[in-house]
């Protein structure tokens, strides 16, 4: 249900007719990235603001400055706003645009991963530090070395190695990095440099982290997500392709990577047997929500899994002021996730 058209939508049935209900009303936030730490759960999201910014394919609207750290004892109880953690002044390198951050321990020490526009008007990934999940956070004077694109998520494997998984289309620049370089030609256009639509699709990209997780430890591959028999997403399969939001979880043994596919709505999902993929297309985990975007994360507490995604029903539909939710997730007996839909019929 993207914004393309909201006047038609009767805002107080959708309320009724959703499954969840937003975590805070007080401010909006979106792009809930959860982990449980110390047995409590941490949502990172992005703290949507109305800067003004007028709607376009390159994401302009998406105007943040900060962050707030969001905690709840368990997925039923009240959502605490933990006040700022981070904001874009503090932050050396950066200079607008906080776009979907996300979160990582390590030896006590608490990482916030945040993608944001530098000087010259490229997105770059950063870390914070602080000794609380709930932060203040701390940024590194510089963003991450060779770092690109937007929407960092970080995956603590059963061996202690994290990887960062990222990347999106169109606002997200990805494809301004298919030589390698940053192609700064055409800047107002968000598909200059986007593969042909017969051309294989442009992969989400993984690296792992170094030990002290504040840099890349190689270059970055392709996230590749193969279909039934075996071939490449076409950039032309919008209802499957990658274009944002990147998660990784695991579930028997099994490495899911889920995703936005973005014009199109959905989150959807494949699966590996290693972080690297090549991960094979297995369907749709959430059906499209009210606004533009959908961006989730997935996250196990006390033995069941749970989705944190976002709406903008508070907002009565605006693209960029969005409230994150959080309802059940169900992996079957065959390790399929069980669809979700976002509103009762
Ligand atoms: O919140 C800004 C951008 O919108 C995120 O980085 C994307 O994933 C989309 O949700």
């Amino acid at each position: 249900m993207p914004e393309d058209n909201i006047d038609h939508l009767d805002f107080e049935a959708l309320k009724a007719q959703a499954i969840s209900k937003p975590l805070v009303t007080h401010i909006y936030t979106a792009d809930p990235s959860a982990h449980v730490f110390n047995g409590k759960i941490y949502i990172y999201p992005s703290h949507d603001i109305d800067a003004g910014d007028a709607f376009d394919d390159l994401g302009s609207h998406f105007a943040m400055e900060d962050y707030h750290v969001i905690s709840m004892n368990t997925p039923q109880s009240e959502a605490i706003d933990c006040g700022l953690a981070l904001h874009v002044n503090d932050v050396p390198w950066a200079s607008k645009q906080m776009w979907a951050p996300d979160a990582a321990e390590k030896d006590g020490t608490y990482y916030l991963f945040f993608p944001a526009k530098d000087q010259e008007g490229i997105f770059r990934i950063g870390v914070a530090t602080s000794q609380s999940p709930e932060g203040p956070f701390v940024p590194q004077a510089e963003a991450i070395k060779e770092s690109f694109s937007i929407d960092p998520a970080v995956f603590k494997d059963d061996d202690g190695s994290y990887y960062m998984y990222f990347g999106g289309i169109w606002g997200g620049q990805l494809q301004r990095w298919r030589t390698n370089a940053f192609i700064n030609e055409q800047p107002e256009s968000p598909f200059a440099f986007l593969p042909g639509d017969n051309e294989p699709a442009l992969c989400a990209k993984v690296a792992r982290l170094t030990d002290d997780l504040l840099q890349l430890a190689e270059v970055p591959k392709d996230l590749v997500i193969v279909d039934e028999n075996g071939q490449p997403l076409l950039q032309g399969d919008k209802d499957r392709r990658f274009f944002e939001a990147s998660w990784m979880h695991k579930h028997n043994g099994k490495y899911y990577f889920s995703y936005s596919t973005g014009d199109t709505h959905y989150i959807c999902y494949a699966i590996g047997n290693d972080p690297y993929g090549p991960f094979t297309y297995a369907g749709r985990i959430l059906e499209p929500v009210v606004g533009w975007t959908s961006h989730h994360s997935i996250c196990a507490f006390n033995n069941r899994w749970y989705l944190f995604y976002h709406d903008s029903i508070l907002s009565k539909g605006v693209t960029h002021l969005r409230s994150i939710k959080v309802t059940e997730l169900v992996h079957d007996e065959n390790g399929k996730i069980q669809l979700i839909h976002p509103y009762k019929k």
